[in-house]
């Protein structure tokens, strides 16, 4: 009796035990698996599938290509800032205007160009008091066409001398109206 019951178990002990050693294989394995993942091997793509990596990335930029180009930046008939009220004259409290010029600094004219010659003060840093200081935040209010604002987002502007001691921005050439 005794017998016959050790063999009728038998095969429930072995199949068990195959069991048990299987799932101790694949924790042991599963283990193993999250500790490459840990490390960083596996190799996932970092970018989407479908974009190759040997293209650089390219972009189109459409403009006009007309004398409007060469219209003053700041004309009067816009809103800047977009409050909802058209923004006519110079508005240095309100709007920083864009331009060549660093909106903060004061200019001397010398030698056929403007020279920043010192920090402007005021609680919007754009007064320039004294001597024939200019306004850097003017000048670009009254000089900068739309040629120059392009220009200078997409590559700083128009440089007529660019050495290591020296550099030199050059406005667009604006042609004056016939019979002024
Ligand atoms: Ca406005």
């Amino acid at each position: 009796m005794a017998r016959s019951t050790r063999t009728n178990r038998s095969p429930f002990r072995v199949f068990h035990t195959v069991g048990l050693l299987t799932a101790g294989a694949a924790m042991l394995f599963g283990q193993h698996l999250a500790t490459a993942q840990d490390a960083g091997d596996t190799g996932l793509a970092q970018t989407p599938l479908f974009v190759s990596e040997s293209n650089p990335p390219l972009n189109m930029l459409v403009m006009g290509r007309d004398h409007k180009l060469y219209y003053e930046a700041y004309n009067d008939a816009s809103d800047l800032n977009g409050d909802g009220v058209i923004d006519v004259g110079y508005k240095p409290n309100q709007i920083d205007y864009y331009g060549y010029f660093n909106n903060n600094a004061c200019y001397e004219y010398g030698n056929d160009k403007f020279t920043p010659v010192a920090a402007a003060t005021g609680d919007k840093k754009k007064i320039c008091a004294g001597g024939n200081r200019w306004s850097g935040d003017f000048l670009n209010y009254l000089t900068t066409s739309r040629m120059d604002a392009i220009r200078r987002v997409l590559y700083g502007g128009t440089r007529v001398i660019d050495t290591a001691t020296s550099t030199v921005l050059q406005g667009a050439y604006v042609l004056a109206p016939t019979g002024n």
